[in-house]
């Protein structure tokens, strides 16, 4: 009986810390944020390694892998509560929770083709890597173009 109750308090602990400690709003946008940032940091690390008459790929596949476990993610990252609001400053466009079909689709497009980059750098050939971040960068943009307040 004793260890009962302390199990059930133990549990409940963890489901009020659970509440306490829920990201806000603004925490989740800054975090959005910051997983765009790191995409922006690995399409730069890689597109410098192309430029070197020898990339090394241990960098590239270093980073292809981290684009895709990022954009994986990111796609967590917009919950309803994430768009435009008081305190909360964000390039996000509101109509992407109105076509949420659409843009989950665009999200779709954007973990394929960086799951393509991830086996393409895997090859070893730059050439590859090249198309692939090619690839990549049409989708980031093709979502941009929509859902991301222009600059
Ligand atoms: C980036 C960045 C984007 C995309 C895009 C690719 O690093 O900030 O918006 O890549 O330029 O087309």
């Amino acid at each position: 009986m004793f260890r009962r109750t302390h199990f059930i308090a133990a549990i409940v602990a963890a489901i009020s810390g659970t509440a306490l400690y829920a990201a806000t709003p603004a925490e989740k946008v800054a975090e959005r944020q910051e997983s765009f940032k790191s995409l922006g940091r690995a399409n730069k690390a890689i597109r410098d390694e192309l430029a070197k008459p020898s990339p090394d790929f241990v960098v590239i596949n270093n980073n292809a892998r981290n684009m895709h476990i990022t954009a994986r993610r990111i796609g967590w990252l917009f919950g309803r509560d994430t768009g435009p609001q008081p305190g909360v400053k964000t390039g996000a466009l509101p109509i992407i929770w109105t076509r949420f079909s659409d843009f989950r689709a665009k999200h779709i497009q954007f973990t394929n083709a960086a799951r393509n980059l991830e086996s393409a750098a895997s090859s070893n050939n730059a050439g590859n890597v090249r198309t692939a971040l090619a690839a990549l960068g049409a989708t980031c943009k093709s979502c941009h173009d929509v859902y991301r307040k222009p600059d």
